[in-house]
Protein backbone atom coordinates (compact mmCIF):
# COMPACT_ATOMS: atom_id res chain seq x y z
CA UNK A 1 0.00 0.00 0.00
CA UNK A 2 1.31 3.66 -1.03
CA UNK A 3 2.34 6.60 1.47
CA UNK A 4 -0.79 8.57 -0.17
CA UNK A 5 -3.06 5.82 0.33
CA UNK A 6 -1.85 5.35 4.37
CA UNK A 7 -2.27 9.26 4.75
CA UNK A 8 0.38 9.40 7.08
CA UNK A 9 2.97 11.15 5.41
CA UNK A 10 6.55 10.61 6.95
CA UNK A 11 5.92 7.44 8.68
CA UNK A 12 4.79 5.06 6.07
CA UNK A 13 7.90 3.58 5.93
CA UNK A 14 7.92 2.87 9.69
CA UNK A 15 4.44 1.68 8.82
CA UNK A 16 5.92 -1.29 6.15
CA UNK A 17 8.92 -2.29 8.44
CA UNK A 18 5.84 -3.33 11.31
CA UNK A 19 4.26 -5.02 8.49
CA UNK A 20 6.43 -6.98 7.44
CA UNK A 21 6.86 -8.46 10.52
CA UNK A 22 3.44 -8.92 11.10
CA UNK A 23 3.95 -11.49 9.00
CA UNK A 24 5.22 -14.14 11.42
CA UNK A 25 1.97 -13.97 13.04
CA UNK A 26 -0.29 -14.80 10.14
CA UNK A 27 1.89 -17.52 9.15
CA UNK A 28 1.98 -18.78 12.78
CA UNK A 29 -1.57 -18.55 13.48
CA UNK A 30 -3.02 -22.23 12.68
CA UNK A 31 -0.62 -23.87 14.65
CA UNK A 32 -0.73 -21.70 17.88
CA UNK A 33 -4.32 -22.14 17.38
CA UNK A 34 -4.12 -25.98 18.61
CA UNK A 35 -1.90 -24.87 21.98
CA UNK A 36 -2.53 -24.34 24.81
CA UNK A 37 -0.13 -23.09 27.68
CA UNK A 38 -0.65 -23.79 31.66
CA UNK A 39 -0.57 -20.70 33.97
CA UNK A 40 2.54 -20.47 36.20
CA UNK A 41 3.04 -22.77 39.17
CA UNK A 42 3.42 -20.15 42.37
CA UNK A 43 7.17 -20.64 42.82
CA UNK A 44 8.11 -19.78 39.07
CA UNK A 45 5.45 -16.78 39.19
CA UNK A 46 7.21 -15.30 41.93
CA UNK A 47 10.53 -15.94 40.39
CA UNK A 48 9.58 -14.33 37.10
CA UNK A 49 7.44 -11.39 38.49
CA UNK A 50 10.94 -10.45 40.78
CA UNK A 51 13.26 -10.79 38.06
CA UNK A 52 10.70 -8.84 35.18
CA UNK A 53 8.00 -6.90 37.13
CA UNK A 54 8.72 -2.60 37.44
CA UNK A 55 7.88 -2.66 41.06
CA UNK A 56 11.07 -4.48 41.84
CA UNK A 57 13.06 -2.77 40.25
CA UNK A 58 15.29 -1.34 43.38
CA UNK A 59 16.95 1.38 41.48
CA UNK A 60 13.38 3.23 41.13
CA UNK A 61 12.46 3.07 44.40
CA UNK A 62 13.69 5.49 47.67
CA UNK A 63 12.10 5.87 51.22
CA UNK A 64 9.83 9.15 51.78
CA UNK A 65 11.89 11.69 53.82
CA UNK A 66 9.12 12.76 56.16
CA UNK A 67 5.27 12.92 56.68
CA UNK A 68 3.12 10.06 58.07
CA UNK A 69 5.27 7.17 55.78
CA UNK A 70 8.71 8.44 57.00
CA UNK A 71 10.88 5.98 55.75
CA UNK A 72 8.81 3.72 53.71
CA UNK A 73 9.82 2.96 50.05
CA UNK A 74 8.10 4.35 47.34
CA UNK A 75 8.83 4.85 43.69
CA UNK A 76 10.71 8.28 42.96
CA UNK A 77 7.98 10.12 41.52
CA UNK A 78 5.74 9.97 44.22
CA UNK A 79 8.27 10.59 46.54
CA UNK A 80 9.07 13.85 45.12
CA UNK A 81 5.38 14.80 45.13
CA UNK A 82 4.53 14.05 48.77
CA UNK A 83 7.83 15.80 50.04
CA UNK A 84 6.63 18.97 47.59
CA UNK A 85 5.47 22.29 48.90
CA UNK A 86 1.88 22.84 48.60
CA UNK A 87 0.89 26.13 46.44
CA UNK A 88 -1.45 27.65 49.30
CA UNK A 89 0.60 30.60 51.25
CA UNK A 90 0.12 30.14 54.91
CA UNK A 91 -1.74 33.48 55.11
CA UNK A 92 -4.79 32.61 52.81
CA UNK A 93 -7.35 34.43 53.81
CA UNK A 94 -9.49 31.16 54.33
CA UNK A 95 -13.25 32.75 54.41
CA UNK A 96 -15.52 30.45 52.54
CA UNK A 97 -16.80 31.25 49.31
CA UNK A 98 -18.91 28.48 49.75
CA UNK A 99 -20.60 26.22 53.14
CA UNK A 100 -21.40 22.28 52.14
CA UNK A 101 -22.24 18.98 54.22
CA UNK A 102 -20.33 17.17 51.99
CA UNK A 103 -17.49 18.22 49.59
CA UNK A 104 -16.81 15.42 46.80
CA UNK A 105 -13.06 16.58 45.22
CA UNK A 106 -13.35 14.73 41.90
CA UNK A 107 -15.69 14.13 38.96
CA UNK A 108 -15.48 10.87 37.77
CA UNK A 109 -17.16 7.28 39.18
CA UNK A 110 -16.47 7.14 43.15
CA UNK A 111 -16.77 11.15 43.02
CA UNK A 112 -20.35 11.02 41.35
CA UNK A 113 -21.03 7.67 43.24
CA UNK A 114 -20.70 9.43 46.38
CA UNK A 115 -22.05 12.28 45.64
CA UNK A 116 -25.26 10.41 44.25
CA UNK A 117 -25.32 8.54 47.89
CA UNK A 118 -24.50 11.63 50.05
CA UNK A 119 -27.59 13.77 48.35
CA UNK A 120 -29.77 10.99 48.39
CA UNK A 121 -29.48 11.02 52.13
CA UNK A 122 -30.40 14.30 52.53
CA UNK A 123 -26.83 16.15 52.55
CA UNK A 124 -25.99 19.27 50.57
CA UNK A 125 -23.40 18.48 48.63
CA UNK A 126 -20.88 19.92 46.52
CA UNK A 127 -19.00 18.23 43.82
CA UNK A 128 -15.92 20.22 42.25
CA UNK A 129 -13.04 18.59 39.48
CA UNK A 130 -10.45 19.98 38.19
CA UNK A 131 -11.50 19.08 34.54
CA UNK A 132 -14.93 18.79 33.26
CA UNK A 133 -17.77 16.19 35.11
CA UNK A 134 -16.84 12.77 34.27
CA UNK A 135 -13.31 13.54 32.66
CA UNK A 136 -11.31 10.63 34.60
CA UNK A 137 -10.13 7.50 34.61
CA UNK A 138 -13.95 5.49 34.72
CA UNK A 139 -14.56 6.85 31.59
CA UNK A 140 -11.81 5.11 29.76
CA UNK A 141 -12.24 1.62 32.04
CA UNK A 142 -13.33 -1.00 29.19
CA UNK A 143 -13.12 -4.32 29.63
CA UNK A 144 -15.91 -4.20 32.70
CA UNK A 145 -16.84 -4.06 36.19
CA UNK A 146 -16.71 -7.83 38.19
CA UNK A 147 -19.85 -8.85 40.12
CA UNK A 148 -20.85 -12.06 41.56
CA UNK A 149 -24.20 -12.91 39.89
CA UNK A 150 -23.67 -15.91 37.55
CA UNK A 151 -25.56 -18.83 39.03
CA UNK A 152 -22.17 -20.98 39.36
CA UNK A 153 -20.42 -17.70 40.76
CA UNK A 154 -20.34 -16.46 44.58
CA UNK A 155 -18.83 -13.43 46.25
CA UNK A 156 -17.09 -16.50 48.36
CA UNK A 157 -15.15 -17.21 44.90
CA UNK A 158 -14.85 -13.44 44.05
CA UNK A 159 -12.83 -12.93 47.26
CA UNK A 160 -10.49 -15.51 46.88
CA UNK A 161 -9.71 -15.16 43.10
CA UNK A 162 -9.24 -11.17 44.06
CA UNK A 163 -7.03 -12.61 47.31
CA UNK A 164 -5.05 -14.91 45.04
CA UNK A 165 -4.98 -11.87 42.45
CA UNK A 166 -3.44 -9.56 44.86
CA UNK A 167 -0.49 -12.05 46.10
CA UNK A 168 -2.90 -12.51 49.40
CA UNK A 169 -2.01 -8.76 50.80
CA UNK A 170 -5.73 -7.40 50.29
CA UNK A 171 -7.77 -5.78 53.20
CA UNK A 172 -9.72 -8.75 54.21
CA UNK A 173 -12.69 -6.79 55.20
CA UNK A 174 -12.49 -3.97 52.64
CA UNK A 175 -12.23 -6.66 49.82
CA UNK A 176 -15.83 -8.84 51.79
CA UNK A 177 -17.48 -5.69 51.32
CA UNK A 178 -17.21 -5.19 47.97
CA UNK A 179 -17.79 -8.46 46.84
CA UNK A 180 -21.05 -8.54 48.95
CA UNK A 181 -21.93 -5.81 47.76
CA UNK A 182 -21.46 -6.09 43.84
CA UNK A 183 -24.81 -7.28 43.30
CA UNK A 184 -26.76 -4.61 44.61
CA UNK A 185 -24.46 -2.38 42.64
CA UNK A 186 -25.43 -3.64 40.01
CA UNK A 187 -28.98 -3.44 40.11
CA UNK A 188 -28.35 0.35 41.46
CA UNK A 189 -26.76 0.78 37.93
CA UNK A 190 -29.32 -0.79 36.08
CA UNK A 191 -32.04 1.12 37.70
CA UNK A 192 -30.55 4.35 36.55
CA UNK A 193 -30.13 3.37 33.21
CA UNK A 194 -26.56 1.87 32.45
CA UNK A 195 -26.97 -0.68 29.28
CA UNK A 196 -24.98 -3.70 30.26
CA UNK A 197 -24.84 -6.34 27.48
CA UNK A 198 -27.56 -9.28 27.71
CA UNK A 199 -27.47 -12.32 26.02
CA UNK A 200 -30.15 -13.98 22.95
CA UNK A 201 -32.25 -14.62 26.35
CA UNK A 202 -32.44 -10.99 27.86
CA UNK A 203 -29.76 -12.13 30.86
CA UNK A 204 -27.31 -10.09 32.05
CA UNK A 205 -24.41 -11.59 30.01
CA UNK A 206 -20.98 -12.28 31.58
CA UNK A 207 -17.42 -12.29 30.48
CA UNK A 208 -14.76 -14.79 32.08
CA UNK A 209 -11.58 -12.04 33.02
CA UNK A 210 -8.06 -12.51 33.73
CA UNK A 211 -7.19 -14.17 36.93
CA UNK A 212 -10.80 -14.98 37.48
CA UNK A 213 -12.31 -18.65 37.89
CA UNK A 214 -15.61 -17.73 36.95
CA UNK A 215 -17.50 -15.42 34.28
CA UNK A 216 -18.02 -12.34 36.32
CA UNK A 217 -17.79 -9.16 33.69
CA UNK A 218 -20.72 -7.13 33.50
CA UNK A 219 -19.71 -5.07 30.03
CA UNK A 220 -21.02 -2.72 27.78
CA UNK A 221 -19.21 -3.52 24.73
CA UNK A 222 -15.62 -2.01 25.18
CA UNK A 223 -16.93 1.10 26.19
CA UNK A 224 -17.95 0.41 30.30
CA UNK A 225 -16.79 3.14 31.87
CA UNK A 226 -18.14 5.57 29.43
CA UNK A 227 -21.37 4.09 29.54
CA UNK A 228 -21.16 4.08 33.46
CA UNK A 229 -20.11 7.64 33.21
CA UNK A 230 -22.54 8.88 30.81
CA UNK A 231 -25.24 7.53 33.19
CA UNK A 232 -23.84 8.92 36.51
CA UNK A 233 -23.34 11.90 34.92
CA UNK A 234 -26.92 12.24 33.29
CA UNK A 235 -28.16 11.69 37.24
CA UNK A 236 -25.49 14.26 38.71
CA UNK A 237 -27.28 16.69 36.29
CA UNK A 238 -30.69 15.78 36.97
CA UNK A 239 -30.68 15.88 40.81
CA UNK A 240 -29.07 19.49 40.28
CA UNK A 241 -26.42 18.60 43.08
CA UNK A 242 -23.89 21.91 43.05
CA UNK A 243 -20.84 21.58 40.81
CA UNK A 244 -17.82 23.06 40.20
CA UNK A 245 -15.70 22.29 37.15
CA UNK A 246 -12.24 22.97 36.19
CA UNK A 247 -11.82 24.39 40.07
CA UNK A 248 -8.59 22.25 41.32
CA UNK A 249 -7.92 21.39 44.91
CA UNK A 250 -4.65 22.13 46.18
CA UNK A 251 -4.74 21.84 50.17
CA UNK A 252 -7.29 20.71 52.50
CA UNK A 253 -8.20 22.60 55.48
CA UNK A 254 -8.54 21.04 59.57
CA UNK A 255 -9.90 22.40 62.34
CA UNK A 256 -6.78 22.43 64.49
CA UNK A 257 -7.37 19.30 65.99
CA UNK A 258 -7.11 17.03 62.95
CA UNK A 259 -10.60 16.74 62.04
CA UNK A 260 -10.64 17.72 57.84
CA UNK A 261 -13.49 20.52 57.57
CA UNK A 262 -12.87 21.99 53.81
CA UNK A 263 -10.58 22.58 51.31
CA UNK A 264 -8.71 25.05 49.24
CA UNK A 265 -9.08 25.16 45.80
CA UNK A 266 -7.52 27.10 42.35
CA UNK A 267 -10.24 28.49 40.07
CA UNK A 268 -8.12 27.08 36.51
CA UNK A 269 -10.53 29.72 34.70
CA UNK A 270 -8.41 33.05 36.75
CA UNK A 271 -5.83 30.87 38.27
CA UNK A 272 -7.30 32.52 42.14
CA UNK A 273 -7.61 30.31 45.29
CA UNK A 274 -10.85 30.07 46.95
CA UNK A 275 -12.18 28.20 49.92
CA UNK A 276 -14.84 26.25 50.18
CA UNK A 277 -15.95 24.53 54.21
CA UNK A 278 -17.28 21.19 54.25
CA UNK A 279 -18.32 19.01 57.18
CA UNK A 280 -16.80 15.59 55.73
CA UNK A 281 -14.96 16.02 52.84
CA UNK A 282 -15.05 12.91 49.97
CA UNK A 283 -11.55 12.72 48.10
CA UNK A 284 -11.99 10.78 44.59
CA UNK A 285 -9.25 12.28 42.75
CA UNK A 286 -8.45 8.58 40.56
CA UNK A 287 -4.63 7.20 40.07
CA UNK A 288 -1.69 8.40 39.37
CA UNK A 289 -0.31 7.52 35.83
CA UNK A 290 0.50 10.84 34.51
CA UNK A 291 3.39 10.83 36.35
CA UNK A 292 5.34 8.19 34.11
CA UNK A 293 6.58 6.52 36.97
CA UNK A 294 9.81 4.71 35.73
CA UNK A 295 9.17 6.22 32.45
CA UNK A 296 6.11 3.95 31.43
CA UNK A 297 3.84 5.50 28.90
CA UNK A 298 0.34 5.17 30.61
CA UNK A 299 -2.96 4.39 29.82
CA UNK A 300 -4.48 7.11 32.30
CA UNK A 301 -6.55 9.96 31.50
CA UNK A 302 -4.62 13.23 31.63
CA UNK A 303 -5.47 14.43 35.10
CA UNK A 304 -4.05 11.65 36.89
CA UNK A 305 -1.49 13.14 38.92
CA UNK A 306 -2.20 11.59 42.30
CA UNK A 307 -3.10 14.72 43.63
CA UNK A 308 -5.24 13.16 46.38
CA UNK A 309 -2.68 11.16 47.50
CA UNK A 310 -0.62 14.47 48.17
CA UNK A 311 -3.27 16.46 49.89
CA UNK A 312 -4.44 13.52 51.99
CA UNK A 313 -0.89 12.99 52.86
CA UNK A 314 -0.51 16.39 54.40
CA UNK A 315 -3.32 16.56 56.65
CA UNK A 316 -1.34 13.23 57.86
CA UNK A 317 -2.89 10.44 56.50
CA UNK A 318 -1.44 7.00 55.97
CA UNK A 319 -0.54 5.65 52.71
CA UNK A 320 -0.82 1.85 52.10
CA UNK A 321 0.96 0.06 49.47
CA UNK A 322 2.67 2.43 47.64
CA UNK A 323 5.39 0.36 46.44
CA UNK A 324 3.41 -1.29 43.93
CA UNK A 325 1.39 -0.82 40.84
CA UNK A 326 0.05 -2.30 38.43
CA UNK A 327 1.08 -2.05 34.57
CA UNK A 328 -1.88 -3.57 32.04
CA UNK A 329 0.02 -5.85 29.90
CA UNK A 330 -1.59 -4.30 26.88
CA UNK A 331 -0.94 -0.92 26.03
CA UNK A 332 -0.51 -0.26 22.89
CA UNK A 333 3.13 0.67 21.08
CA UNK A 334 2.36 1.52 17.30
CA UNK A 335 0.91 3.90 16.18
CA UNK A 336 3.35 6.31 18.07
CA UNK A 337 0.25 8.46 18.57
CA UNK A 338 -1.73 5.82 20.72
CA UNK A 339 1.71 5.11 23.24
CA UNK A 340 0.48 3.62 26.21
CA UNK A 341 -3.27 3.74 25.16
CA UNK A 342 -5.36 0.30 26.67
CA UNK A 343 -5.43 -2.76 24.30
CA UNK A 344 -8.20 -3.78 26.49
CA UNK A 345 -7.57 -7.54 28.33
CA UNK A 346 -10.95 -8.06 26.71
CA UNK A 347 -9.51 -8.98 23.57
CA UNK A 348 -7.04 -11.84 25.47
CA UNK A 349 -10.42 -13.02 27.22
CA UNK A 350 -11.76 -14.12 23.85
CA UNK A 351 -8.69 -16.05 22.75
CA UNK A 352 -6.78 -13.18 21.42
CA UNK A 353 -2.74 -14.62 21.89
CA UNK A 354 0.40 -12.89 23.11
CA UNK A 355 2.99 -14.13 20.27
CA UNK A 356 6.70 -12.83 20.57
CA UNK A 357 8.78 -11.44 17.62
CA UNK A 358 10.21 -15.60 16.59
CA UNK A 359 5.88 -16.24 16.37
CA UNK A 360 5.79 -18.09 19.61
CA UNK A 361 3.56 -17.63 22.28
CA UNK A 362 5.12 -17.82 25.63
CA UNK A 363 2.43 -17.21 28.45
CA UNK A 364 -1.25 -18.13 29.26
CA UNK A 365 -2.62 -14.58 27.99
CA UNK A 366 -5.60 -15.02 31.13
CA UNK A 367 -2.75 -15.67 33.94
CA UNK A 368 -3.12 -12.17 36.43
CA UNK A 369 -1.62 -9.16 34.70
CA UNK A 370 1.59 -8.94 37.29
CA UNK A 371 2.17 -12.41 35.25
CA UNK A 372 1.55 -11.33 31.93
CA UNK A 373 3.96 -8.14 31.85
CA UNK A 374 6.35 -9.48 33.72
CA UNK A 375 6.68 -12.32 30.67
CA UNK A 376 6.35 -9.92 27.81
CA UNK A 377 8.82 -7.57 29.42
CA UNK A 378 11.13 -10.74 29.65
CA UNK A 379 10.53 -11.41 25.85
CA UNK A 380 11.74 -7.69 25.18
CA UNK A 381 15.03 -7.95 27.59
CA UNK A 382 15.79 -11.23 26.17
CA UNK A 383 15.87 -10.39 22.72
CA UNK A 384 12.12 -11.55 21.59
CA UNK A 385 10.63 -8.45 20.89
CA UNK A 386 10.27 -6.36 17.87
CA UNK A 387 11.73 -2.56 17.79
CA UNK A 388 9.41 -0.35 16.00
CA UNK A 389 11.48 2.24 13.78
CA UNK A 390 11.09 4.72 16.83
CA UNK A 391 12.81 2.42 18.96
CA UNK A 392 9.79 1.44 20.87
CA UNK A 393 9.76 -2.56 21.91
CA UNK A 394 6.95 -4.68 22.11
CA UNK A 395 5.35 -8.44 21.17
CA UNK A 396 2.30 -8.91 19.14
CA UNK A 397 -1.51 -8.90 20.10
CA UNK A 398 -2.95 -11.83 17.44
CA UNK A 399 -6.44 -9.52 17.54
CA UNK A 400 -7.54 -11.33 13.97
CA UNK A 401 -7.40 -14.85 15.77
CA UNK A 402 -10.63 -13.67 17.36
CA UNK A 403 -12.90 -13.58 14.26
CA UNK A 404 -11.05 -17.00 12.35
CA UNK A 405 -11.87 -18.68 16.21
CA UNK A 406 -15.46 -16.72 16.65
CA UNK A 407 -16.07 -16.07 12.80
CA UNK A 408 -15.93 -13.16 10.95
CA UNK A 409 -17.37 -9.58 12.20
CA UNK A 410 -16.55 -10.89 16.07
CA UNK A 411 -13.92 -8.16 16.79
CA UNK A 412 -16.55 -5.32 15.10
CA UNK A 413 -19.29 -6.54 17.33
CA UNK A 414 -17.49 -6.56 20.48
CA UNK A 415 -14.53 -4.60 20.39
CA UNK A 416 -15.98 -1.46 18.03
CA UNK A 417 -13.95 1.04 19.84
CA UNK A 418 -10.96 -0.85 19.62
CA UNK A 419 -11.66 -1.27 16.04
CA UNK A 420 -12.08 2.49 15.99
CA UNK A 421 -9.56 3.51 17.80
CA UNK A 422 -6.83 2.15 15.12
CA UNK A 423 -9.00 2.50 12.23
CA UNK A 424 -8.09 6.62 12.86
CA UNK A 425 -4.75 5.51 11.68
CA UNK A 426 -5.11 3.41 9.33
CA UNK A 427 -4.90 0.40 11.11
CA UNK A 428 -7.06 -2.51 10.41
CA UNK A 429 -7.16 -4.87 13.30
CA UNK A 430 -9.54 -7.31 12.22
CA UNK A 431 -6.98 -8.10 9.63
CA UNK A 432 -3.54 -7.62 11.24
CA UNK A 433 -1.90 -8.03 14.68
CA UNK A 434 -1.37 -5.12 17.21
CA UNK A 435 2.20 -4.27 19.21
CA UNK A 436 1.70 -3.90 22.81
CA UNK A 437 4.29 -3.32 26.19
CA UNK A 438 2.98 -2.80 29.63
CA UNK A 439 1.63 0.52 29.90
CA UNK A 440 0.89 2.48 33.31
CA UNK A 441 -2.39 1.40 34.38
CA UNK A 442 -3.28 1.49 38.15
CA UNK A 443 -1.87 2.52 41.68
CA UNK A 444 -2.52 -0.45 43.55
CA UNK A 445 -2.51 1.63 46.91
CA UNK A 446 -3.07 4.34 47.94
CA UNK A 447 -5.04 6.39 51.18
CA UNK A 448 -5.57 3.52 54.14
CA UNK A 449 -9.45 3.64 54.42
CA UNK A 450 -12.14 1.27 56.54
CA UNK A 451 -15.08 -0.28 55.44
CA UNK A 452 -16.81 3.48 55.15
CA UNK A 453 -13.91 4.85 53.05
CA UNK A 454 -12.77 7.02 56.21
CA UNK A 455 -9.05 7.27 56.20
CA UNK A 456 -7.06 7.88 59.37
CA UNK A 457 -7.92 11.78 59.32
CA UNK A 458 -11.80 12.20 61.34
CA UNK A 459 -14.25 12.88 58.56
CA UNK A 460 -11.99 12.89 54.86
CA UNK A 461 -13.17 9.67 53.01
CA UNK A 462 -11.25 8.86 50.25
CA UNK A 463 -12.77 6.65 47.32
CA UNK A 464 -11.62 4.60 44.48
CA UNK A 465 -8.58 4.81 43.20
CA UNK A 466 -6.73 7.19 45.56
CA UNK A 467 -7.58 4.66 48.76
CA UNK A 468 -5.52 1.20 49.43
CA UNK A 469 -6.03 -2.10 51.09
CA UNK A 470 -7.84 -3.76 48.60
CA UNK A 471 -6.46 -4.78 45.94
CA UNK A 472 -3.21 -6.18 47.46
CA UNK A 473 -0.38 -5.44 45.21
CA UNK A 474 -2.22 -7.00 41.85
CA UNK A 475 -5.46 -5.63 41.28
CA UNK A 476 -7.80 -8.07 39.28
CA UNK A 477 -9.07 -6.90 36.26
CA UNK A 478 -12.64 -5.30 36.17
CA UNK A 479 -12.28 -4.65 40.54
CA UNK A 480 -11.34 -1.11 39.82
CA UNK A 481 -15.13 -0.32 39.08
CA UNK A 482 -16.76 -2.14 41.28
CA UNK A 483 -14.41 -0.37 44.13
CA UNK A 484 -15.54 3.38 43.07
CA UNK A 485 -18.69 2.17 43.02
CA UNK A 486 -18.95 0.63 46.44
CA UNK A 487 -17.06 2.80 47.91
CA UNK A 488 -18.08 5.86 46.65
CA UNK A 489 -21.87 4.82 47.93
CA UNK A 490 -20.44 4.09 51.45
CA UNK A 491 -18.57 6.61 51.95
CA UNK A 492 -21.43 8.95 50.68
CA UNK A 493 -23.90 7.51 52.94
CA UNK A 494 -21.57 7.12 55.60
CA UNK A 495 -20.64 11.20 55.21
CA UNK A 496 -24.62 12.23 54.60
CA UNK A 497 -25.40 10.25 58.51
CA UNK A 498 -22.84 11.71 60.41
CA UNK A 499 -23.07 15.67 59.27
CA UNK A 500 -26.96 16.50 60.40
CA UNK A 501 -26.32 16.63 63.82
CA UNK A 502 -22.69 18.30 63.45
CA UNK A 503 -21.54 21.80 63.36
CA UNK A 504 -19.11 23.13 60.71
CA UNK A 505 -15.63 23.25 62.50
CA UNK A 506 -12.76 26.05 62.27
CA UNK A 507 -10.64 26.31 58.85
CA UNK A 508 -7.10 26.22 59.61
CA UNK A 509 -4.06 25.48 57.92
CA UNK A 510 -1.96 24.90 60.94
CA UNK A 511 -1.48 21.23 59.44
CA UNK A 512 0.58 23.06 56.72
CA UNK A 513 2.51 24.54 59.38
CA UNK A 514 3.45 21.38 61.19
CA UNK A 515 4.00 19.89 57.67
CA UNK A 516 6.53 22.69 56.59
CA UNK A 517 8.50 22.56 60.03
CA UNK A 518 8.75 18.71 59.46
CA UNK A 519 9.87 18.98 56.77
CA UNK A 520 12.77 21.79 57.63
CA UNK A 521 13.76 19.03 60.30
CA UNK A 522 14.61 16.24 57.39
CA UNK A 523 16.36 18.58 54.67
CA UNK A 524 13.54 21.02 53.53
CA UNK A 525 10.73 20.66 51.03
CA UNK A 526 11.41 19.20 48.09
CA UNK A 527 11.96 21.74 44.56
CA UNK A 528 8.23 20.71 43.22
CA UNK A 529 4.88 22.11 44.13
CA UNK A 530 2.34 19.85 45.01
CA UNK A 531 -0.40 18.33 43.97
CA UNK A 532 1.10 19.01 40.28
CA UNK A 533 -2.16 19.02 38.50
CA UNK A 534 -1.08 18.20 35.13
CA UNK A 535 1.49 16.81 33.64
CA UNK A 536 4.23 18.74 32.30
CA UNK A 537 5.73 17.20 29.20
CA UNK A 538 7.09 20.21 27.89
CA UNK A 539 9.54 20.09 31.55
CA UNK A 540 9.83 16.33 30.08
CA UNK A 541 11.08 16.77 26.75
CA UNK A 542 13.47 19.70 27.32
O1 LIG B 1 -10.08 -3.35 35.23
C1 LIG B 1 -9.39 -3.03 34.27
O2 LIG B 1 -8.34 -2.42 34.40
C2 LIG B 1 -9.82 -3.42 32.90
C3 LIG B 1 -11.05 -4.21 32.81
C4 LIG B 1 -9.08 -3.09 31.86
C5 LIG B 1 -9.20 -3.64 30.50
O3 LIG B 1 -8.30 -4.35 30.08
O4 LIG B 1 -10.19 -3.40 29.82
Amino acid sequence: MGEKERGLGGAALKLMQVEALQDLVHKTREARRKQTLPKYPPHERDTLIRKYHPDFRESAYRPIKFGPNAGDLTVRELACLLEGDSPVPANLDLTPAHSVDVLVIGGGGAGCSAALHAYARGAQVLLATKLRLGDSNTVMAQGGMQVAIADEDSPVQHFLDTLKGGHMKNDHQLLKVMVEEGPSIARWLLGLGVLFDRDSDGNLHVKKGGGSSKPRLLTCSDYTGLELMRVLKDEVLNQKIQLLEFSAAVELLSDGNGTCTGAVFRDLDNNRMFTVAAKAVILATGGIGRLHIQGFPTSNHYGATGDGLTLAYRLGAKLLQIDTFQYHPTGAVYPEQLLGALVTEGIRSEGGQLVNGKGERFVNELDTRDVVSSSIIRECEEGRGVRTATGHLGVWLDTPLLDVEHGAGTLEKHFPAMVRQYKRYKLDITKDPVLIYPTLHYQNGGVQIDVNGESGIKNLFVAGEASGGLHGRNRLMGNSLLDLMVFGKRSGTEAASRVSSMPHGRLTLDHLTRFRAEAKKTGGMGAITSPMLFPDYTRRET
